[in-house]
């Protein structure tokens, strides 16, 4: 039989599907190739296959599945995606045919499978794996090869709607953004503090490959240059998990105050800037930050452009404390808050006309609804309107080409936030001025069932074990500017503990305490929690 199961490891699609040790993989690759044909022949649609662990260690590898308009799986065939992989060999044939009977009865329907993969030495491999379960169900397949996975997502719902949200390649997905970057700046004179320059830590992975083709079809319009570009390890010691997590720079990258720096994670999904100030001081512009610059600018425009549309801003429990009271206090934007996951945010960001949604570490995008964009694309000919409302339209009917709207896409935030700061004159100090972070730290707790822990409100409350969010209230109640949560990761077999206080020393503690509260009450396993200070 192909690609015979080996092991006998339950693994669950979690947050962003399959990730694990590469060689725990082949069968599961298999078997997402024969679901992904069943869901395409079930949507009647092209689907897409992508093989990646993001900013995972390069020993571990991933998949996962994207549905026809470019979203996330939908929840009840991640269901289906679990049952299959841990299915036995002997359970499995009988298994798919039960699928196909109940999701793909009319078998005629054709089924094409898109499928990308990052740059991990065991990506290939596993791609042939996919390869064969599509082809084991009789479906096509189309192999774009090494793709960031917001590439992946951009083919498939531009195939999928005809070429109405774009070409389906490569060539027309750098020259849709880059196209759209440099008539933004065409309508703009060259403003103040901002620098056209930013240096970029592409992670040794897929997102410095693409972001050298990138340069060329911007051409001039943003100077870009590129680190850790793949001659180095995948991840390690650079990008943006290991930036945010360390709140440190990425290794390999020459360092200079007020230089603008942009990172991102291994598929390229991600994207943070940091820089010196001129203290020398290291200062990181994080998801909450790009949201901030984002949701600011885009309230200008609607309110100029005189359109009703309603905007709104999407976060996570993981939002710094200061940057949701920007947002609601200062800028005035209603703001949500959901789960960890992209499809969480995303699909919240959906109840707006225009929903801007992103996670701390830096995973988010824009999103409009079918009645903005069309009430974008047609009152730009309104002969009824100022020449400064024209304007404000204008303005965001090019932004809608840069964004990618079907996930978070580092390059296209890059070239979002690079058309922002341009419009408002801004250096990456002003941008960094809106609002000060809270200090804040993130720990993990090893435990031996992290499943006892269940959480609630968007996972800033624990409901199980009973006695724990007491205690971590009554830790909190210590500390000026407290805030501290606690949730199973969707990724890591850790628990996640996060605070955020006054100072960096209180924030320290708060999160140690936490931890150690966690290690107590939630089964810890291994070396309890260390004292930062001691
Ligand atoms: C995945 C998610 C990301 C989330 C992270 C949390 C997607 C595409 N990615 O990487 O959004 O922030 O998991 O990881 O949904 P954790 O559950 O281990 O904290
Ligand atoms: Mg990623």
């Amino acid at each position: 039989m192909e690609y015979p199961r080996k092991h006998d490891k339950f693994i669950a699609y979690g947050t962003a599907g399959f990730r694990t040790r590469a060689e725990e993989l082949p069968h599961i690759m298999y078997r997402m190739g024969i679901l992904a044909t069943i869901r395409a022949k079930n949507v009647k649609a092209a689907v897409g296959v992508m093989i990646t662990a993001s900013h995972n260690p390069v020993v571990d590898n991933g998949v996962k599945l994207v549905d026809p308009k470019g979203d996330m799986l939908a929840h009840e065939w991640e269901l289906l995606a679990t049952e299959l992989a841990n299915a036995s060999d002997e359970e499995l044939d009988g298994m798919v045919q039960g699928m196909v009977k109940k999701f793909a009865s009319d078998s005629d329907a054709p089924a094409l499978v898109f499928i990308g993969r990052d740059t991990r030495p065991s990506s290939e491999s596993l791609m042939d794996a996919v390869v064969m379960g599509v082809e084991k169900m009789g479906g096509t397949f189309k192999n774009f090869g090494i793709v960031s996975t917001p590439q992946l997502h951009y083919f498939v719902v531009s195939h999928n709607t005809n070429g109405a949200y774009g070409e389906p390649t490569e060539a027309g997905y750098f020259k849709k953004m880059s196209d759209a970057f440099k008539k933004f700046r065409e309508i703009h004179p060259l403003n103040e503090k901002y620098a056209n320059q930013v240096i970029f830590d592409g992670a040794n992975g897929v997102g410095a490959h693409k972001m050298k083709v990138m340069k060329t079809y911007l051409e001039d319009s943003l100077k870009v240059e590129i680190f850790n570009s793949g001659e180095g390890e995948l991840n390690y010691m650079c990008g943006a998990d290991y930036v945010k997590v360390g709140q440190r720079p990425p290794d390999n990258v020459p360092l200079e105050r007020g230089v603008k720096y942009a990172t991102v994670d291994g598929d390229a999904d991600r994207v943070l800037y940091f820089f010196y100030d001129d203290s020398n001081t290291f200062c990181m512009l994080d998801g909450d930050k790009i949201a901030t610059l984002i949701a600011g600018y885009f309230k200008e425009l609607v309110s100029e452009s005189g359109l009703a549309l309603n905007l709104g801003l999407v976060q996570t429990a993981y939002a710094n404390g200061s940057s949701t009271h920007y947002i609601s206090e200062n800028l005035k934007v209603p703001v949500a808050c959901v789960p960890t996951g992209v499809k969480h945010l995303h699909h919240k960001a959906t109840n707006f006309d225009i929903g801007i949604y992103f996670e701390a570490n830096g995973h988010g995008t824009v999103v409009f609804s079918d009645i903005a964009t069309l009430k974008i694309r047609n009152s730009q000919n309104d002969t009824s309107m100022t020449d400064k409302q024209i304007m404000a339209i204008k303005k965001l009917a090019i932004l809608c080409d840069i964004i990618n709207q079907t996930v978070g896409d580092a390059i296209s935030d890059i070239l979002l936030v690079e058309s922002i700061l341009y419009a408002r004159g801004w250096s990456i100090e002003d941008w960094n001025k809106s609002y000060t972070d809270l200090p804040n730290r993130q720990l993990k707790v090893q435990v031996k069932d992290r499943n006892v822990i269940s959480t609630t409100d968007a996972e800033r409350r624990c409901q199980t074990p009973s006695e724990l969010q007491d205690e971590i209230d009554a830790a909190i109640a210590k500390y000026k500017f407290g805030r501290s949560f606690v949730r199973p990761s969707g990724t890591e077999d850790v628990i996640r503990v996060y605070a955020e206080a006054e100072s960096q020393y209180s924030a320290d503690m708060l999160a140690y305490e936490v931890a150690v509260i966690v290690y107590n009450l939630a089964g810890g396993v291994g070396d309890k929690p260390r004292n930062p200070r001691c």
